[in-house]
């Protein structure tokens, strides 16, 4: 017999976290758990709801230009936030949202990415700021999500992340948000995904600034800059900032919960499991193993990449070492996986790859057929959800705790009618609360939560088709109009209670019970 996860389903009648978990509301695009004070919040990100893309300063990020490339939908307006962001932050507070993560937009900032600031960014931030302070709302800040200045980008060898010249225009970004905005910002983070920036931008060429890379190589060295770049930035927060200011400064990263898949056959069952492991180190081990283990990468990496995965010198490591007040984490999806020496990866938006980074990784994942999934595609596993957070908790023991930056899912909303009844969502989020509230009954140190996301936003390269939102946005009118789930999640930060009727959430009995049965475990390999 196999033995696979099993899938706990007790009734949930009520919940009642912890007084000491705080949870993170919804932002524009996105919605995120925090974990420390006991809300639960809303996350966005700067290109995906701003607009306004060549108005007020702003300089061009790799988005723009990459978005045009593509030739499909862009940012150019996306929720025409910088000019409605008054609004919508009254739209939050209506909701009695106490708390929201969203990103700055280097480029608004500073047009050229490096030297003079733009006062018209300057004011939009500070104004955003102040509006979100005033209306009780708590902001907790990205300094990157993915927009690179432009003009740190050029087509050639070094560019962008490849470029080490990159960490001092990272560091000197980042002091000048410390500089502008600390006295009213607590909680920073430093990098959202950097899996995402440095994989798909970098390796499979799907995000900005959509370079491919055979071998991998560019995937491990955009890594490595941007942890210095992480680790020079909170260095000087500490130093200068953290001081007066008093916030908490951490990173962003994204994982999927990575379930080896059984085998009769317990030598192919362990390598299955090996391949899990690695899994998760090449997710999320590569960032967060230098950081709460000692500076350096997962001894897999170092054994499976060679000279491809760049190394840090002794100062390098010390510097790196702990720099992190807490582990923010973003997570969608569950797959089981299996050993796989090709690196055969279909990536969360459907590309096809072989090798390289994946073939490193020598893994590949499987889903099981009974698994509901979301628009997107990815799989509906709240129990991956418990599994990751205590996996997290258990290795990295993160001083500050763990906060969720970004959970949530894509629905198929055709027109706004289908969209304000988005029972999907409220079964998604439901399901991914409970099990969240379960890995912390479990001793898992989790202090808050954000929902992914607040409005429907600019979903990358697949445009306005995918709808993540809380909030329903017809972009023809930009009229905004909350879905079930925002009214839903309401009074789930209201109340910090949530209460489950019987059915009203994804359960994993048929996962456990299918999956169990060996012929189909080996259909799955096969
Ligand atoms: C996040 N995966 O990315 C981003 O931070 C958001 O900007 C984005 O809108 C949101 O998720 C939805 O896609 C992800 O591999 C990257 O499962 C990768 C995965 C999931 C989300």
């Amino acid at each position: 017999m196999h033995k696979y996860h099993l899938v706990h389903n007790p009734p949930r009648v009520s919940w009642l976290p912890a007084p000491s978990c705080a949870y993170a509301s919804l932002s524009t695009a996105a919605l995120r758990p925090p974990v420390a004070h006991a809300h639960r919040l809303h996350a966005t990100a700067s290109y995906q709801i701003e607009g306004a893309w060549n108005e007020g300063g702003r300089g061009l990020s790799i988005w723009d230009t990459f978005s045009k490339k593509l030739g499909g939908d862009t940012g150019e307006i996306a929720c025409d936030h910088y000019y409605r962001y008054r609004d919508d932050v009254k739209l939050m507070a209506s909701l009695g949202l106490k708390n929201y993560r969203l990103s700055v937009s280097w480029s608004r900032l500073q047009p050229d990415g490096r030297g003079a600031l733009n006062p018209e960014g300057v004011a939009f931030y500070n104004d955003l700021i102040n509006c979100l302070v005033e209306h009780g709302v708590e902001p907790m800040v990205t300094l990157y999500h993915w927009d690179l200045p432009a003009a740190l980008h050029e087509d050639g060898e070094r560019d962008g992340w490849l470029n080490e010249d990159i960490v001092q225009a990272y560091t000197d970004y980042a002091r000048v948000c410390f500089e502008l905005f600390g006295d009213r910002v607590k909680s920073w983070l430093t990098f959202n995904e950097p899996w995402c920036s440095c994989v798909l931008g970098y390796g499979t060429g799907e995000h900005a600034p959509g370079l491919k890379c055979e071998d991998g190589s560019k995937v491990y060295r955009a890594a490595h800059n941007t942890l210095l770049a992480h680790a020079h930035a909170v260095d000087l927060y500490r130093r200068h900032f953290q001081p007066q200011q008093g916030g908490a400064i951490g990173i962003t990263l994204n994982s999927g919960w990575s379930e080896p898949l059984g085998d009769a056959d317990p030598h192919v069952a362990r390598s299955h499991a090996a391949a899990a492991h690695r899994s998760l180190m090449w997710s999320l081990g590569w960032f967060a193993d230098p950081i709460w283990r000692g500076g350096d990468y997962p001894r897999e990496m170092r054994e499976r990449c060679g000279d491809k995965l760049p190394e840090f010198t002794e100062a390098e490591k010390k510097l790196i070492s702990g720099s992190s007040d807490f582990l923010g984490l973003n997570h969608y999806a569950s797959e089981f996986i299996q050993h796989n020496e090709a690196g055969d990866f279909v990536s969360g938006w459907g590309t096809v790859t072989k090798g390289g980074f994946f073939g490193d990784m020598a893994a590949t994942s499987v889903s099981h057929p009974s698994w509901s999934r979301t628009d997107m595609g990815w799989n509906v596993v709240p129990w991956g959800f418990t599994e990751l957070l205590l996996w997290c908790h258990r290795r990295y023991q993160p001083s500050g705790g763990i906060y969720v930056t970004e959970n949530g899912c894509a629905v198929p909303e055709p027109t706004k009618e289908l969209a304000v009844e988005d029972h999907f969502r409220v079964a998604y989020f439901t399901s991914y609360v409970a099990a969240m509230h379960e890995a912390i009954e479990k001793g898992a140190d989790v202090r808050g939560y954000y929902a992914w996301s607040f409005l429907d936003n600019f979903e990358w390269q697949l445009g306005f088709s995918k709808r993540f939102g809380m909030v329903h946005v017809d972009y023809a009118t930009q009229q905004r109009t909350p879905k079930a789930s925002a009214k839903w999640f309401a009074s789930l930060v209201a109340a910090n209670e949530l209460h489950i009727e019987v059915g009203a959430r994804f359960t994993d009995a048929a996962t456990t019970h299918v999956i169990a049965d060996a012929t189909l475990a080996q259909q799955l390999a096969a």
